[in-house]
Order: C-alpha cells, then sequence, then structure tokens
C-alpha cells in the first residue's frame, strides 16, 4: 500500500484526509505539485526574465548559453528584479490588509459602520500619541477618526518617514535613515520597486536590493502594522486564551462553517452572526444541534486569539478539510486561498463563497462584503451554510479525531507581562532570564507549509530543537498553527519539551514555551516585543545586538518574502527553509546571505533541515550573548553545530 499520505503530512489527521483524497481519486495540492515535476529549474535559480516582450529570456546556469538577456541584464540584475518584485507583491498584500482594517476603522469611527465599535481604547490612546494626535477632551470615535485619517495617509504619502518607525530603538531609526531605507510612503515604496524593475531602469542588483528592503520595512513598520494595531483597536487586543485545533474542531452534528482568509473585518462579525438566534432555530429545523463557526489559515488566527474559535488547520489543510465531508460552508476573503478548493468543493456538498470584490473564482457565488452592512451579510452567508445541511451526505463524513489544546493570544504588551511578580509590566524578567542564562535567547518561527516539504514536519522538529536547548519561540502563521496541533503551546508542554531553564519559567509563571502572537500581519508585534526588549536595556542597544534569530522554515508566499527583509532589515538573523528563487547569481546569493549583515546587521541563511537550521539560530544566539559578554547559558546542552 502507498504510503504516500505519511510521506506528504507529519500531522496524523491531515494524512487521513490525504489517504482520503488518493482513495477516492480526488486531485490535491500534493497530487498538482507531483504533476509538475520536474519544475522549472530557471524559474527555481531566479534567472528567467519576462519583464519585456524581447523575451523571454534566460541565463544558462552552467555559463555556456547566454549570460544576459536580449536588453543585456545580468543574472545579476534578473535575479534582483524578480526577487523585489516578490516583496511588492507581499508588502502590498499585508499593506492592503491594513489599508482596509484603516478604512473600516474610520468607517466604525464616523458612526457608518455600525456593526463595530472601537474596543480597543487604551491602545487606541497609545496609538493615536504615536502618530501626533492630540487625545485630550476627545471622544474616542473623534480620536479613531483621526488615527483611521492618518494611517490612510500614510499609503500614499511621498516624503518624510513613517510614523511606526520611530517605535524602532533610536540606534536601528539612524541606521535607516544613514542607508536612505526609512519607508517614505507606504504604497510609494511598492510602486517604486515596479518602476525600478521596469525594462532598462535600475541594473545594481545591490541598489535594487536596497530598495527591496525599504518597501519590505514599509510592510512590517507600516502596512502590518497598521493591520496589527488597529486591529487591536477595531476588534479588541487579545489576551491569554484556551481553545482548540485541528480537523477535529469540526463537528459531527452540527452545520460547520470555516471562514479562510485574512482579514478580521469579515471573520470578526461572523462569530457574531454565528449566535444568531434565528439562524440556530433553522439549524435545529434542519436537524442540526448548532452552528460550529470555525476558522482557517490567518483569519483562523484572528478569531482564534480575540475569542477562543477553534482552527480547523494551517494552509495545507484548506482542501483537506472539505475532504471530511462536514463543512457545510466555507467563506473566504483574500490571501492563500488556493484555487482549487472550488473543484475540490465540486466533490462535496460544500459550497463556496467569495466575499471580496478582490477575491472571485469562476463559477462560485459571491457575495460582497460591505462595512456597512457586516452583521447582515455576515447572516445572510451563515444562513446559505444552514440551508446546505440538508445536503450533507452521511456516509461521506469523516472526521479526524485528532484536536489539541492551546494557549493563544499573546502580543506585545501582554505576553511578559506573566514572566514576573513586581515587574509584571515591564520586559526586565525576559531580559533578566536572558542575562542570566536561564534562557538562552529567543526565537520567531513563522510561515507557511509548502508542499515542497513534509508538512508541518519542518515547524514541528525546529521548533522542538529550539525549546530543547531553552530558546523561548513566539510564532505566527501557519507555523503557529502546526505547533499548537503538535501540543507545544499549552503551559504543560515545559515539561516534556522544553530545557531545563525555559521550563523553570514555563513552571513559575503558567505560560506555554511556544507563544501564540497572531497572523502574519502579526509578525509587526514580534518587532515590537524585540524593540521592547532593547529598550529594557541590558541586551545592547539594538535589535542586531540581541540573542534572538527568525525562521521561516516552510515558507511558500510572496508575503515571507517581505516578512523576511523587513526582519533582516530590522537585524534578525533569519533562516528560510527552502532558497529565496536567486540561486542563479552568486552576487545576489551573497549579497542577502552574507553582505547584508555588515549593512543592517541581519541576513539570510538557507537549510532546508530543520535541526541543522535550529542549530544555526542557536549559534547566532550563542556568539550574540558572547558580544554582549554574558556567559553561556546556565543549562546549555551541547549542540553539534553543523551548517
Ligand atoms: O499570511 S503563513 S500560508 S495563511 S502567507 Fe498564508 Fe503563509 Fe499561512 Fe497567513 Ni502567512
Amino acid at each position: 500500500m502507498s504510503e504516500k499520505h505519511i510521506e506528504r503530512s507529519y500531522d496524523p489527521a491531515s494524512q487521513k484526509m490525504i489517504k482520503k483524497a488518493q482513495d477516492e481519486d480526488i486531485k490535491i495540492v500534493w497530487d498538482r505539485h507531483d504533476a509538475m515535476q520536474p519544475q522549472c529549474g530557471f524559474g527555481e535559480l531566479g534567472i528567467c526574465c519576462k519583464i519585456c516582450n524581447m523575451g523571454p529570456c534566460r541565463i544558462d546556469p552552467f555559463g555556456e548559453g547566454p549570460q544576459e538577456g536580449v536588453c543585456g541584464a545580468s543574472k545579476d540584475t534578473i535575479a534582483a528584479r524578480n526577487l523585489v518584485r516578490m516583496i511588492a507583491s507581499g508588502a502590498a498584500a499585508h499593506s492592503d490588509h491594513g489599508r482596509d482594517i484603516a478604512h473600516a476603522l474610520l468607517s466604525a469611527a464616523k458612526g457608518e459602520a455600525h456593526d463595530y465599535k472601537l474596543k480597543g481604547t487604551d491602545k487606541l490612546k497609545r496609538v493615536a500619541e504615536v502618530y501626533g494626535i492630540d487625545t485630550a477632551g476627545k471622544s474616542i470615535e473623534k480620536i479613531g477618526e483621526e488615527l483611521g485619517e492618518k494611517c490612510l495617509a500614510e499609503f500614499g504619502q511621498q516624503h518624510g518617514e513613517l510614523r511606526l518607525t520611530s517605535l524602532a530603538p533610536k540606534k536601528r531609526q539612524a541606521l535607516w535613515r544613514k542607508l536612505g531605507i526609512i519607508p517614505r510612503g507606504i504604497d510609494r515604496e511598492i510602486v517604486e520597486i515596479m518602476h525600478r524593475t521596469h525594462m532598462g531602469v535600475d541594473n545594481d542588483y545591490k541598489n535594487i536590493i536596497n530598495h527591496g528592503i525599504r518597501a519590505a520595512l514599509g510592510d512590517g513598520w507600516g502596512g502590518s502594522m497598521i493591520a496589527t494595531e488597529l486591529s487591536d483597536i477595531l476588534f479588541g487586543s487579545p489576551e491569554p486564551i484556551r481553545a482548540t485545533v485541528n480537523l477535529g474542531v469540526l463537528k459531527e452534528d452540527q452545520v460547520n462553517i470555516v471562514v479562510h482568509g485574512h482579514e478580521p473585518t469579515l471573520s470578526d462579525v461572523v462569530v457574531d452572526a454565528g449566535k444568531d438566534p434565528e439562524l440556530l432555530a433553522l439549524a435545529k429545523k434542519y436537524g442540526a444541534k448548532g452552528i460550529n463557526i470555525i476558522g482557517m489559515c490567518c483569519t483562523a488566527n484572528e478569531i482564534l486569539m480575540r475569542h477562543g474559535i477553534p482552527s480547523a488547520g494551517n494552509f495545507l489543510q484548506q482542501e483537506l478539510a472539505i475532504l471530511t465531508g462536514s463543512v457545510e460552508l466555507m467563506m473566504v476573503d483574500v490571501q492563500c486561498i488556493m484555487p482549487a478548493l472550488s473543484s475540490v468543493a465540486n466533490c462535496f456538498h460544500t459550497k463556496i463563497v467569495t466575499t471580496s470584490p478582490k477575491c472571485k473564482f469562476p463559477g462560485v457565488e459571491h457575495v460582497e462584503f460591505k462595512e456597512e452592512k457586516a452583521l447582515e451579510i455576515a447572516k445572510e452567508i451563515i444562513k446559505k451554510g444552514v440551508e446546505n445541511y440538508k445536503n450533507r451526505v452521511k456516509k461521506r463524513v469523516d472526521i479526524p479525531k485528532e484536536i489539541k489544546g492551546l494557549v493563544a493570544g499573546f502580543t506585545t504588551e501582554n505576553a511578559f507581562h506573566f514572566l514576573g511578580g513586581k515587574y509584571r509590566s515591564t520586559y526586565r524578567p525576559l531580559n533578566d532570564a536572558i542575562i542570566s542564562g536561564r534562557l538562552r535567547g529567543a526565537a520567531g518561527v513563522v510561515g507557511c507549509n509548502n508542499p515542497n516539504i513534509r508538512h508541518d514536519w519542518a515547524h514541528v522538529s525546529m521548533v522542538k530543537e529550539l525549546i530543547k536547548n531553552d530558546v523561548l519561540v513566539v510564532q505566527t502563521g501557519c507555523s503557529a498553527i502546526a505547533c499548537a496541533k503538535e501540543g507545544l503551546m499549552t503551559p504543560e508542554s515545559a515539561y516534556k519539551f522544553a530545557g531545563p531553564g525555559l521550563r523553570e519559567i514555563c513552571e513559575a509563571v503558567g505560560i506555554p514555551p511556544v507563544l501564540h502572537v497572531g497572523s502574519c500581519v502579526d509578525n509587526s508585534r514580534i518587532l515590537l516585543i524585540l524593540s521592547e526588549m532593547v529598550k529594557e536595556g541590558g541586551l545592547g542597544e539594538d535589535i542586531s545586538d540581541l540573542p534572538a534569530a527568525g525562521a521561516a522554515p516552510e515558507w511558500m508566499s510572496e508575503k515571507a518574502i517581505s516578512i523576511g527583509f523587513y526582519v533582516v532589515a530590522s537585524g534578525v538573523f533569519t533562516v528560510f527553509g527552502t532558497p529565496h528563487p536567486v540561486l542563479g547569481s552568486e552576487n545576489v546569493t551573497k549579497y542577502i546571505t552574507n553582505e547584508l549583515e555588515d549593512i543592517v546587521g541581519g541576513k539570510f541563511a538557507f537549510e532546508v533541515d530543520p535541526i541543522k537550521a535550529a542549530h544555526m539560530m542557536i549559534r547566532h544566539i550563542d556568539l550574540k550573548r558572547k558580544a554582549l559578554k554574558l556567559g553561556p547559558a546556565i543549562h546549555q546542552q551541547k549542540v553539534a553545530l553543523k551548517t
């Protein structure tokens, strides 16, 4: 019997559904990935150019054929242009999300979007202050309106600096200024990538990449940070909350509605709509015991951390949820939604409903979401799901039993309050734990799934290796869901998986060794956590001084490239699993994996083996400890450091 389902995923629930797809001959992502082999080597190496109509051109990687495009572009120019166009797309996706949240905040503050209230009033005042808004004597709505306008203006801003960059350590800001890479406006830097990479403009690979960094910083410290901060204002700042994860959250006797995508404007209101008495009565009429709202991918993270709504899984599980035969309706907004969903749904009774004018599928029902009528539209969509319950084919329902508990909802503001006693509201205890060596350091492990790596395996293996070595881990996105499914996000898991120093801390304060800090735009929370650590003192003057590292072991999307660049440009050594598509240019590869460190204090490494990658991160952390004149971690275990 083929063991493909086991090779394809580390997660037993997913394995079962992959097996079901095989048995029923339903083609899913791994089959399409197999069918695509061998994938285009020129594309993988980044040396294919289709920017103008004299091409497409490709550089011979063996040096025997053409070494420049028809226009004369070198492999360095071609690889750099392709790479920064990925940054442009990723930064655009995150930032457009931020823009939509800013727009929703503005509409709510003006009383046009009645179904939203400004729930995070403390944060509203704090962020307003950063934007220089005088809050004295003003109503919450008035402050919200002014903040919404100021944030929206930053997208089209033509000069100056994005305000949220002022939250970075002073030394970092000065470095960015010196290098001329502080983003002026969010859209402006993205547009400039498209201009510079147009045929016949910038062909100095370093100059191209340096501008890519500027646009990426406009994502991390601009668009994404706006998305996070304004979501906290609109929907409330998360607090630690217990919830459940994996396909076992689907219910056999209830109407299952899956919310998939990214923007909480839709998912947050769906949570309320799912409690509507009329809809619940309708569900009962059709023989269901209730309405089960669950999340998928990053929108799952948004409602998980604010409402404890269960998550059905991460990116590679979107088709698998439908394969359970138990999903009445999957509503999607934007990003990471596979076009294949409609064909997989056609094999079952599942209805797909698109909601964003930016994301439609041919032949799929579209119910346009508008903030002004949010609750009404959410109810209309849920009703479609409830009415579809009667079409469920009971004998095709097959829900894996796997389900795990987790604690989600950590933020920059609350994450380390738990660390201690009289210093409850400061980062002092975290810094002290690192200085004393109880903690070796900290790591952010984030990003997607990708069928080119066994599903979840790299995330789980890397994170286990890090916490075993007393490295505290913070996570977002699909990586967070992977580790939650492995049970790494409960306080109890520290006993089983954490090294002695980290375990002591988890025991003392009751936190998990792996902290879930949200969705992918919430990587901005990690930037602020790092900045707070610097400001707290004792660990250097800049983010690049911290014993910290980052990783995206199963990355897939262009957003991951943008994230990687803003994290590296903030001073963090970051390991990607599979390489960026640049290896066809030795110069570009050397620039981003080596030379950048001397310029911005951070650089990339590519390592597909998650244990080796974890060791690279630990070695980096140890080097930073040494540079800070800190002793080795108290319980330091010997790590075979392979590169
Ligand atoms: O933004 S981790 S697969 S769902 S891109 Fe997508 Fe990657 Fe998941 Fe969230 Ni982020």
